[in-house]
């Protein structure tokens, strides 16, 4: 297994960054900033539940050895991947449907959510919005027993609230 193009962040990865195939990087980079600008470590792979399904089992059968606090998966169409991944690990997995060209995503979006009772992955919006949610859920796990993480999710927070406030587009009005 290698990473993309991102190599691992931060000393011991926490949150695994998976997806389908190296297409779903540009939605899923959305995911990769939010966790670095947190300070959260990740570790960044292309797995497919169709073109490299022992990959996918592997990774999933060694996810709690790997460390990994969750794992967000992102994947189009068929999108097997994050189901199979639950499958194989207790590891909290976080679905991201990347949007694809032939349904718009919405193939993605029922693959991902409609998993049957016993075997739960937590679902996200369709395409960059879902990536970067993805990463804030993660961080708000991790900022439930870590400090580190909850700080600057706080300020994150914060500031988006300021953001709007003090937003002067309607001064004048
Ligand atoms: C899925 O098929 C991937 O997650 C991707 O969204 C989609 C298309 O993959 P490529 O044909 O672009 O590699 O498995």
């Amino acid at each position: 297994m290698r990473a993309v193009t991102e190599p691992a962040f931060g000393a011991a990865p926490h949150v695994g960054v998976v997806m389908g195939s190296r297409s779903d990087f540009e939605t899923m980079q959305g995911a990769l900033d939010v966790l670095r600008d947190l300070g959260i470590g990740y570790e960044v792979r292309v797995l497919s539940a169709h073109r490299t399904p022992a990959l996918l089992a592997s990774y999933g059968a060694r996810a709690e050895r790997l460390g990994l606090a969750c794992i967000i998966a992102g994947a189009g169409g068929a999108a097997h991947l994050p189901g199979m991944l639950a499958a194989f690990t207790r590891v909290p997995v976080l679905g991201v449907p990347v949007q694809s060209r032939a349904l718009s995503g919405q193939d993605s979006l029922l693959s991902i959510v409609q998993m049957p009772a016993g075997v739960p992955v937590a679902t996200f919006a369709i395409g960059a919005a879902g990536a970067k949610n993805a990463a804030l859920f993660a961080a708000a796990i991790l900022a439930t027993t870590d400090e580190a993480v909850r700080a600057p999710l706080e300020a994150f927070r914060q500031a988006q609230t300021r953001a709007v406030l003090d937003d002067p587009f309607f001064e004048g009005h």
